[in-house]
């Protein structure tokens, strides 16, 4: 059988925390291993770089990258690795996070990045397990349930309104 692979969930700075929260909280959901660092293309590039360098070596097999403002920690990691990355632009005060957004998806020709809307952890989580789950079967099994259950409250939701409004 395959080796699980592992998902990394890097952030720009402990500030990303609370955002990011609600894909770690997807990944435990779905029984992923993952390891969570910050970690910061400005502040300590070369972390940033020899962290991305070894992660398949690691047993990653993606790496969500978030960051906020002139959010260029998805593309350097992207840059130093041939894993998936999938980037999560981080909402700001300032530009409310549309600059992040197109630090994030902006990327040249060549180096790309998965990204997700501004603070789309959840769908961030995701998209890893989908992309783990090509060659896991298990994952994808479950993946298939919470797709399930996601109809099933939509019914739900469609019956109560029909219900309180007849
Ligand atoms: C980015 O700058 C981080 O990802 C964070 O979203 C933003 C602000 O960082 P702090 O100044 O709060 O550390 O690099």
């Amino acid at each position: 059988m395959a080796e699980r692979k592992k998902v990394a969930v890097i952030m720009g700075s402990g500030s990303d925390a609370a955002t990011m929260q609600a894909a770690i909280g997807q990944l435990e959901a779905l029984n992923i291993a993952y390891e969570a660092h910050v970690m910061s293309a400005h502040r300590s590039p070369q972390r940033a770089a020899d962290f991305a360098s070894g992660a398949r070596e690691q047993g990653f097999g993606v790496i969500i990258a978030a960051a906020g403002k002139a959010a260029h920690l998805a593309g350097v990691l992207a840059a130093h690795t041939t894993l998936p990355v999938v980037g999560v632009p981080i909402r700001s005060q300032d530009l409310g996070g549309m600059d992040a957004l197109l630090s994030t998806v902006q990327m040249p020709s060549g180096v790309p990045v998965a990204t997700v809307a501004i603070d789309g952890a959840k769908n961030a989580a995701l998209l890893a397990a989908q992309i783990l789950a090509v060659t896991d079967a298990d994952l994808a099994k479950r993946l298939s349930e919470l797709k399930l259950r996601m109809e099933a409250d939509v019914l739900a939701q469609d019956r109560a309104l029909f219900d309180s409004s007849n």
